[in-house]
């Protein structure tokens, strides 16, 4: 017999992936919010945290449970939204799960079984923040970070990151290839694969970092050619949008979703960390790169496009907004998937039209508080005329 309580939760799990998501009362012209996450750990199917046999169970208690569901890889296919989640257990490793939904804000349910993916890396411990690139090889690739034990020290939290490759054509068989090797960089987190050939090389959006938490001398989001993709080896890595003192990126930054082709440019919606007396504090910012060099910035936007704000601003890793997925339709509506505080996982919606306004549009960040006063003034001072000017008509 089923448990009565089976039958209670299996109710919240389907009350709550009917429930429609509308848009919040926040405001900034660039992007909207909405009123509920897409995607929580109660999201998660019954059957993936309880054990339903009474025998095994008597309690009905919870044997797996679920800690959290946040950073997803996002794409589009035959005009339904697929999310590659990164789900924590409570036992702290993550994994990927898939989610669809119809409309891409709500609705969205986890398919029947988490990806269990090949195991290749005998070392590999943990795995997490997967970014989907329909690349014009015709296959899906998921890049993620590949995390393992670093052995050359004592410390019990000292980690090696490296990217993991797998592809696919369905999200449901995955194959892995080799991780990335970068010469010049030891370790790697928030690698992105471009969607386009570069000089008929795969591109890669690399990280360079001198160690598991610090980028070191690693100068900010890096770029990196490679000939074969099984067996992805990039030496030259060069520094597209790159880190700057006191701004959102002061500590760390990172590619997040797979860039938007636009006929501007290339549109990337990255991340931006900067260290505080409360911790690391993440951002999500945007720039626009030349579309024949991918690598090239040719517009940046002062300070961050989103920035978590009231409940998201509190959860496992505080603080901190996060995205490695958008999808960009058609019919030019953007869908930015973004975790906040490592915990839920959110969507904001925008057009590529306000995404080009807002990457080439907004002024850039003079980079000192007498310079961002005099363009503040700027501003009110036109603003000033033009009120002036309308009341005049
Ligand atoms: C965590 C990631 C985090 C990284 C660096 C990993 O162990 O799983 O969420 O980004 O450490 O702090
Ligand atoms: C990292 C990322 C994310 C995470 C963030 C904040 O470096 O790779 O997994 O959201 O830190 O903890």
């Amino acid at each position: 017999m089923l448990h009565k309580q089976y039958h209670v939760e299996q109710d919240k799990l389907e009350r709550l992936i009917a429930k429609k998501n509308e848009k919040s009362s926040f405001y900034n012209g660039i992007f909207d919010r909405y009123q509920d996450p897409v995607l929580t750990r109660n999201h998660i199917p019954v059957i993936w945290k309880y054990d339903l046999n009474p025998e095994t169970n008597p309690y009905f208690m919870e044997r797996l449970g679920v800690n959290a569901v946040m950073n997803a890889g996002a794409i589009e296919l035959d005009g339904m939204h697929y999310l590659v989640v990164r789900v924590e257990g409570n036992d702290r490793k993550s994994f990927f799960a898939v989610a669809e939904s119809r409309t891409g804000i709500d609705g969205f349910r986890f398919w029947d079984k988490p990806v269990l993916l090949p195991d290749t890396c005998r070392e590999e411990t943990n795995v997490y923040d997967m970014r989907l690139t329909k690349h014009e090889d015709g296959y899906i690739y998921g890049v993620f970070c590949s995390e393992s034990k670093d052995h050359s020290t004592n410390d019990l939290s000292a980690a090696v990151a490296a990217a993991g490759i797998v592809r696919t054509k369905d999200l449901k068989t995955w194959e892995r290839l080799d991780n990335l090797i970068t010469l010049h960089s030891p370790q790697q987190r928030n690698v992105v694969l471009h969607p386009e050939f570069v000089n008929g090389k795969y591109a890669f959006y690399t990280r360079p970092m001198d160690d598991f938490i610090n980028t070191g001398s690693g100068g900010g989001i890096g770029f990196g050619l490679c000939d074969d993709i099984e067996h992805a080896v990039i030496d030259v890595e060069t520094i597209t949008s790159p880190r700057k003192y006191h701004t959102i990126t002061e500590a760390k930054n990172g590619a997040g979703a797979v860039p938007i082709r636009t006929d501007r440019g290339w549109i990337h919606i990255a991340h931006g960390v900067r260290n505080t007396a409360a911790g690391l504090r993440y951002v999500i910012y945007a720039f626009a790169t030349d579309l024949e060099h991918p690598e090239r910035v040719i517009a940046e936007p002062s300070g961050m496009l989103i920035g978590p704000l009231g409940e998201e601003r509190v959860g496992d890793v505080s603080n901190v907004v996060f995205t490695n997925g958008a999808i960009a339709k058609e019919n030019e509506d953007v869908l930015i998937y973004y975790a906040s505080s490592d915990t839920r996982l959110h969507v904001a919606t925008t057009t590529v039209g306000q995404l080009i306004d807002y990457v080439f549009q907004t002024p850039e960040d003079p980079l000192r508080s007498v310079e961002c006063v005099a363009q503040r003034i700027e501003l009110i001072d036109q603003n000033l005329d033009y009120l002036k000017k309308m009341k005049q008509v």
